[in-house]
């Protein structure tokens, strides 16, 4: 008998995806090789909703599960250890980043602990260059994560997240581009001692990619990879409470937004409340923003989501939900 899991990402859902990725490709009239960087507005405009940003060829539909799909609730004190690596990252087809990352991996890994529960961070600077790990939320100042780690040391946060919520964490080093646009960010999910009601939970973190290096992003991604989820949708079933936990680490855009078409969402701004702040379809997140948006899908089919942006739309940042 396949779990939950198993039955979303499972063989089914494999075939699924490769039949919605088919009828993605048909969309397309452009290969991702012919496009250089700088990509101009105009020469966007020939994929129609972006799709000519396409994932590596090597990632499969569930190559970003455990980026995408958080750990289950937890009680008790939480400890990881975290590694700061330089490290060559294929951010979308035949783009390769120099990249700083948290464990390997645009964003780092996804961390999660209930209120009042102490989460200690060992964080190792593996790089040639300083870096830090800065949680947001409350927290004692002392381990807020503010100051450089040098090279090849390691220090230790001890700290009991506060109030519960969605946080970003992040190298808090300048110039943000570089250590924000090359990978340093991931999600903290603090979780209310009385929990949440029971739902299908994803995470989707918003980032710019300066690969050029003049400063300004030229490719954004959800969880790392451009154009990731318009060939390999996000699945979620129908009928079924769904709550996505949005964030918005672009390092030089003054807003995004997530925007989600044929079905609105309760809006819960940084998760910090039990009541919705408002319910629409669109949602605007400045930088180091995040919301909670909980909604359901009646009817199966596939659901766009995107930035409202065109810019960032039309470099990687498409997507789609299928509910099944
Ligand atoms: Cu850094």
């Amino acid at each position: 008998m396949p779990t939950r899991r198993e039955w979303l990402f499972g063989v089914g859902g494999v075939a699924a995806a490769t039949a919605i990725g088919a009828a993605v490709s048909a969309l397309r009239v452009r290969r991702s090789d012919d496009l250089a960087l700088p990509m101009d507005d105009a020469a966007m405009l020939h994929g129609p909703y972006g799709h000519s940003v396409e994932p590596p060829a090597s990632l499969g539909p569930a190559a970003l599960d455990d980026l995408t799909i958080p750990p289950p609730p937890a009680p008790g004190p939480i400890a990881r250890s975290i590694t700061i690596t330089q490290q060559p990252v294929e951010v979308s087809a035949g783009r390769t980043m120099d990249a700083w990352t948290f464990d390997g991996r645009i964003p780092g890994p996804i961390l999660r602990v209930r209120e009042g529960e102490t989460l200690t961070l060992s964080v190792r600077n593996l790089t040639p260059h300083p870096h830090n790990l800065h949680t947001h939320g409350a927290h004692a100042p002392t381990a807020d994560g503010w100051e450089p780690i040098p090279p090849a040391e390691t220090r230790v946060y001890d700290i009991a997240p506060r109030p519960a919520g969605l946080y970003p964490y992040h190298c808090d080093l300048l110039p943000s581009t570089q250590h924000l646009g090359r990978g340093l960010y991931g999600a903290l999910i603090v979780d209310p001692r009385d929990a949440r009601p029971e739902a299908e939970e994803r995470v989707l973190i918003l980032g710019g990619f300066d690969l050029d290096g003049d400063g300004r992003s030229d490719l954004y991604s959800w969880n790392g990879i451009a154009g990731y989820f318009a060939r390999h949708p996000l699945k979620v079933p129908t009928n079924t409470l769904v709550r996505l936990h949005v964030l918005n680490l672009v390092p030089d855009e003054p807003v995004a937004t997530f925007h989600l078409h044929a079905q609105t969402f309760d809006v819960f701004r940084s998760g910090t409340r039990r009541v919705p702040d408002a319910h629409s379809d669109v949602v605007p997140l400045t930088l180091g923003e995040r919301a909670m948006l909980e909604m359901r899908f009646d009817a199966p089919g596939r659901y766009m989501f995107h930035p409202h942006q065109p810019r960032l739309a039309e470099r990687g940042a498409m997507g789609w939900i299928v509910a099944v």
